[in-house]
């Protein structure tokens, strides 16, 4: 009796510490696993989810969101598949509007069937919540194919002013032929602000510049702060970070710069490799042993208190991760905790790690056709906290609801 006591303490002891009233760690990390919560997807590359809402809608490429609750719903929430997908298109980003609960708002970022970058709007069917209307579609945004298949971006977000952020990349090929990180006269290569509070398409407003694919980028719920994870050419993979009270223009470097290695020069009156003009990355790594491209990326704030205010990322060839701490400079590699899921599924490569409703996170699996969530584990003793975690978010959830 003795002995189930201490392990019921344990559990205990370690529950309430996942879950913020204990500090864990011996590496400084609470420990936390991966569970796989859907697979048999075609192609997920995207998951997100309205403020407080418990469903996950899941983003795959050929154009469907579908709807994870329990399991998958078998009716999308939208279709418009199947969409060409040479290269890097396809159907790669979604962000629910701060108010989606009232207003019903969403916007979806793809390429269509002549290669042009589209941001359109839609509205959540009236008759039920599951369903998107396919008749409220409206462009926000048009820009014109370029007649290369990669470099399109793929994130739409909701800044902490209220306007939908839209991360191009340089439109494609290498070595950014046409200079557009760095041209004045594109919207390639630049990170875009949209009001999507007026009058539809918007008029883009240019606040950053010199990106080769900001592929996936977040905003932290908790700071405004905004984070890119630019994808880079032949050997480094960087992450920039802007803090919410900054409000200067910043020109990232490319292709004068690729991460803090000078890349090719523009004549002035550019900015030269190394200039001040120029924002390095807070960190970057290379492409040693496979390692190809840097896929973002979220602040974590979801339920494990050691994991709180790290900025997850991962690689897309290797399907490594790491965290970054901003408050250190601190990167550590996390994969072991997360490549393999409890049921035994293994990550194959990785295409987002984006929150849900409550600040939790997820690694989107593109090629292995799943989706892992991030979860609290015990303690390390070999058994994992998944039977009382769904209540605990939904305790938490309805706190946030609360508080709303
Ligand atoms: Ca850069």
């Amino acid at each position: 009796m003795a002995g189930l006591r201490s392990i019921a303490h344990v559990f205990v002891v370690c529950t309430f510490a996942v879950v913020g009233l204990l500090s864990v760690a011996a590496n400084g990390h609470a420990e936390m696993s991966a569970i796989q919560i859907a697979s048999g997807l075609s192609f997920p590359v995207y998951v997100a989810s309205p403020r407080g809402d418990p469903r996950l809608f899941i983003v795959e490429r050929a154009g469907k969101i579908k709807i994870l609750e329990g399991g998958v719903k078998p009716t999308p929430f939208l279709d418009i598949s199947p969409l060409p997908m040479p290269g890097e298109r396809g159907l790669l980003g979604l962000a629910f509007a701060p108010n989606y609960a009232v207003s019903g708002f969403f916007y979806i970022y793809y390429t269509n069937a002549t290669g042009d970058s589209v941001v359109a709007r839609y509205h959540v069917s009236a008759a039920n919540p599951d369903v998107a209307d396919p008749a409220s579609r409206t462009v926000v945004l048009t820009v014109p194919y370029t007649g290369y298949d990669n470099h399109k971006g793929g994130t739409v977000a909701f800044g902490p002013d209220g306007f939908l952020y839209l991360g191009l990349g340089d439109g494609g090929s290498e070595d950014d032929p046409f200079d557009n990180g760095q041209s004045d006269s594109t919207l390639w290569g630049k990170m875009l602000r949209l009001n999507v509070s007026g009058a539809l398409p918007a008029t883009p407003v240019v606040r950053a510049k010199g990106l080769r694919n900001p592929y996936r980028f977040s905003f932290d719920r908790e700071t405004g702060d905004l984070w890119i994870a630019d994808v880079g050419q032949d050997t480094l993979e960087e992450v920039d970070h802007q803090l919410a009270s900054d409000s200067t223009f910043h020109n990232y470097g490319w292709r004068i710069m690729e991460g803090t290695n000078c890349f090719i020069a523009d004549p002035p009156p550019a900015p030269a490799c190394n200039s001040p003009a120029l924002t390095l990355p807070v960190t970057e790594y290379d492409h040693s042993a496979g390692k190809c491209a840097i896929i973002g990326g979220a602040l974590y704030r979801g339920i494990i208190a050691g994991e709180n205010g790290l900025y997850f990322y991962g690689d897309l060839c290797t399907a490594q991760v790491w965290t970054y701490d901003p408050a250190t400079g601190q990167t550590v590699e996390r994969t072991a905790e997360l490549k393999t899921a409890l049921s035994g599924a293994t990550l194959q490569g990785i295409v987002a790690i984006a929150e849900d409703g409550a600040g939790e996170l997820y690694i989107v699996d593109g090629s292995g056709g799943q989706v892992f969530r991030i979860y609290p584990q015990a303690c390390g003793l070999g058994f994992e906290l998944a039977p009382i975690v769904p209540p605990l978010l939904w305790l938490r959830g309805r706190r946030m609801r609360k508080r709303e």
